[in-house]
């Protein structure tokens, strides 16, 4: 047998897999379906990064053994193209976006092939090809119809040096990711969705999916869906109420100051009574440099400003409260202001003793005079009139009654997630299919006009004054209004990156599709998605806003089911060798290529799934990949043992049907590493066993192909198996067969276990016996005692009833 060496039989395979469509799944067909997805990546200039493979492998694994189990498997592979890396390069080096995209991914096509995964080719999309965009254009017109894409003034991130908008992941630490200087907020009307539409949809129907605790609860999270009240605090001597968002409504009588934003409108409206407005507005200014998160991040020192010359009501207890605003309370949270509870809430407990404020306890418990007490999800209530003695629940009950009854206020349902902000003031990305006419306002094109191609420009430059460079070309930007037919602009900013990667799973049911997203027939067969695997990193954005998309287009009837991904799973990162994240500033980067030319795609993939538990992240070893070179040179001679035989080898029968069952098992719950580890002990007995059958081989090459495909269908050629491997089923196991021969048997005295003994499955009771009576424990327990009944369950128990 010659030596192994991956590279004369890796690309062989791979060919004769392109050359025979092997992966290249039907429409039309009547075998049941599984649709198994994984995250397209945005084909960057760096190429494929070795985490990329990790889920790609797991999800490969699956596609593979349920082929061979007779399923109809969709698992496709396209680009997320858009975006800005791609764009910078462009402008730095003077090539077109569609150019740099072209290139990368080739670069990232030919890398995927090179490690042998099963993706239908046939099915490739590309977010940037205008015959997949002219959809998303479509959806987009959809939303705007159906009143849910909207304009609106929003503050983006300004760098006054560049003059330019600047991402939210170009803004390091509040400072331009290019030029260092500090980033500030301007105001702009762009296009926003109204995801929070579908908030409570988007939280319910997370109950009937299969999705990982941890995924489920980030999304809740996100949402933040907080019951409470809405309460009137009036200002004094004028007839304005000012209303505040609460949580704990029963908690009013110890508020006993007020906190609005910064940039509450109050401000401006009283500015002529407010006694201290350079103050203010010195603050004011402070804050706007600052983040929402650093704003509330609970670890810093409180800051703020009494707002002198306003007071406002406590409408409950009707005295009179200090104003004052603060950077923790957020502009874009609730109403932009709260009714302060020091006693109850640790924040306002800081601020308060800060700036030396009154503090009421209205709930039994704790020391306040040394923390805020806030263990306080049930308490009885005191110093709080008509609540006094009820327990918290009740006293929100009755709080929220007595509040609606007297017009001070009501019910009110708070989300912590705010509509999606859809524009970006960017060339490389969707344009916004939509006409601003000065008569009849924003007008959506035809349907029949998309898709609205994005133009060539010369300079990909955003330009000086934050537009997006498309509002330079004259060509574009005038046009006719599609309903009253007079000269209009076109809106120049395009859609971010997270639009293309909101639908694309449909797109892959029927890709080539001219009429529609997709057919209805496609939809019907391929959706939803069975199984979705993606990074934690894309928890709260893309799944989100695709979950959005798809609850849309399913009001809309052009989807059958209420959501998109049935399960969904998620891989932990791999990190450098040190153990930290790999990044070319740590120079730690691992290139999956060199992994493949030296060690071979097979070892590459078998070591990222050996490498340890899939959901955990973990630091790469070179010595590990070594060892899974190793392992799979050991595979390679298995060749020298083979013998003719279509039988399991009598001796390893066992140990074969035992190895099918659990590899069966680990491979559908992600637990690859431990299948491996199963096939590496099944390796062993096949070498001590000194020969194996044909039969045996076949078997084994079958368990082990999802991980390492090259290898093993090469071994089925050459020992001549028959036939290929991929035209055969997965092997079949019978679960008598996995059963052990000896077994751990308890005896029990008077119903109670006091001992095991090691006896043959289907021993016989005087056996059995024989056994016990030679344990010590057996003597201790009839001692001085009369045995009066036996009873033996084979397999399971021995019980001896003594008196
Ligand atoms: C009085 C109170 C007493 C509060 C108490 C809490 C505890 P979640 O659960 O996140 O919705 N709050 C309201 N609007 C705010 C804003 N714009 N910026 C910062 N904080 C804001 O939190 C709701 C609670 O956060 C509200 O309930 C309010 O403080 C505060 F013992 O009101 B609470
Ligand atoms: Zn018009």
């Amino acid at each position: 047998m010659r030596e192994y060496n991956p590279k004369d039989i890796e690309k062989k395979w791979q060919d004769y897999w392109d050359e025979h469509e092997t992966y290249v799944s039907k429409n039309d067909d009547d075998r049941e379906k599984i649709y198994l997805l994984v995250e397209f990546p945005y084909p960057s200039g760096q190429g494929l990064h070795v985490g990329h493979p990790r889920p790609y492998t797991a999800l490969d694994i699956v596609a593979r053994k349920r082929r061979y189990e007779g399923y109809n498997v969709l698992f496709p592979m396209g680009w997320d193209a858009f975006g800005l890396p791609t764009e910078n390069f462009a402008i730095k080096n003077k090539i077109h976006p569609a150019i740099v995209t072209k290139n990368n991914i080739k670069h990232f096509k030919d890398q995927l092939k090179s490690i042998g995964f099963s993706f239908d080719w046939s099915r490739e999309i590309n977010t940037t090809d205008s015959s997949y965009y002219k959809w998303t254009q479509w959806i987009f017109l959809q939303l705007f119809k159906h009143g849910l894409a909207y304009k609106k003034k929003m503050p983006i991130n300004w760098c006054p040096s560049c003059k330019v908008g600047l991402a939210n992941e170009e803004v390091i630490g509040g400072h331009c990711e290019r030029c260092g200087e500090s980033v500030v907020r301007r105001v702009k009307s762009q296009w926003m969705l109204k995801i929070t539409a579908y908030a409570d949809r988007l939280i319910d129907d997370l109950d009937d999916l299969d999705f990982i605790e941890r995924v489920k609860i980030q999304q809740k999270n996100w949402i933040g869906k907080s019951r409470g009240a809405s309460v009137l605090f009036k200002l004094e001597d004028s007839d304005e109420k000012i209303e505040v968002f609460t949580t704990r409504p029963d908690t009013i009588f110890g508020a006993t100051y007020m906190v609005i934003a910064p940039e509450h409108p109050i401000i401006e409206k009283y500015k002529d009574r407010i006694e201290n407005l350079d103050e203010i507005n010195a603050y004011k200014e402070e804050v706007a440099k600052k983040s929402d998160f650093e704003r509330t991040e609970l670890v810093k020192e409180k800051t703020g400003v009494e707002v002198k010359g306003l007071k406002v009501i406590n409408p409950i207890t009707n005295k009179e409260i200090p104003l004052w605003i603060s950077d923790y309370v957020l502009m874009g949270y609730g109403t932009g202001a709260i009714m302060a509870v020091p006693a109850h809430d640790q924040r306002d407990y800081e601020f308060a003793k800060k700036f030396g404020l009154e503090m009421t306890r209205v709930i039994k418990g704790g020391d306040i005079s040394k923390e805020a007490y806030i263990d306080t999800s049930s308490g009885e209530m005191v110093n709080s009139g008509f609540l006094n003695g009820l327990e918290v629940k009740e006293a929100i009950h009755k709080m929220i009654e007595y509040l609606e009854e007297n017009n001070l206020g009501k019910e009110k349902t708070n989300y912590k997630l705010r509509d999606w902000v859809f524009s970006r003031q960017r060339y490389w990305g969707e344009p916004i299919p939509i006409v601003e006419c000065p008569k009849c306002g924003y007008v959506p094109l035809d349907e029949k006009d998309l898709p609205l191609l994005l133009p060539e420009v010369e300079n990909y430059e955003p330009t000086g004054d934050g537009e997006s460079p498309l509002s330079n070309i004259e060509e574009f930007v005038n046009t006719t209004c599609p309903k009253c037919g007079g000269s209009a602009h076109r809106e120049t900013d395009t859609m971010p990156q997270w639009a293309g990667s909101s639908w694309y799973y449909l797109r892959y049911a029927d890709p080539h599709n001219d009429n529609a997203l997709a057919s209805k027939e496609a939809l019907n067969y391929w959706t939803p998605v069975d199984w979705y695997n993606g990074g934690m990193e894309h928890t709260t954005l893309h799944l989100l806003y695709s979950r959005f998309w798809h609850k849309f287009l399913y009001d809309l009837g052009i989807v059958p089911t209420k959501e998109p991904y049935q399960k969904r799973t998620s891989h932990g990162m791999i990190l450098g060798e040190n153990g930290e994240k790999m990044s070319k500033s740590r120079g730690n980067v691992i290139n999956p290529d060199d992994i493949v030319r030296d060690y071979g795609a097979d070892t590459l993939r078998c070591y990222e799934m050996f490498i340890g538990d899939f959901e955990k992240p973990v630091p790469w070893s070179e010595q590990g990949v070594r060892g899974c070179r190793r392992f799979l040179e050991r595979v390679w001679n298995l060749s020298e043992l083979v013998k003719d035989g279509d039988f399991y080898s009598k001796e390893l029968e066992k140990s074969i049907h035992k190895t099918i069952k659990k590899v069966s098992y680990d491979y559908e719950n992600l637990k690859a590493n431990t299948a491996i580890a199963a096939l590496m002990t099944l390796l062993n007995e096949f070498n001590q066993a000194g020969k194996i059958t044909k039969e045996d081989l076949r078997t084994y090459l079958m368990l082990l192909n999802p991980v390492a495909p090259h290898i093993t269908e090469e071994l089925w050629e050459v020992n001549e198996l028959g036939g290929h491997l991929n035209e055969k089923s997965w092997p079949v196991y019978s679960e008598d067969k996995t059963i052990d021969d000896v077994i751990e048997l308890p005896v029990q005295f008077n119903g109670k276990v006091r001992f095991t003994i090691e006896v043959a499955r289907d021993a016989v009771k005087d056996e059995v016996n024989k056994i016990a009576m030679e344990n010590e424990a057996y003597g201790k327990n009839v001692e001085g005692k009369k045995i009066v009944k036996e009873i033996y369950v084979p397999g399971k128990i021995y019980n001896i009833v003594v008196k």
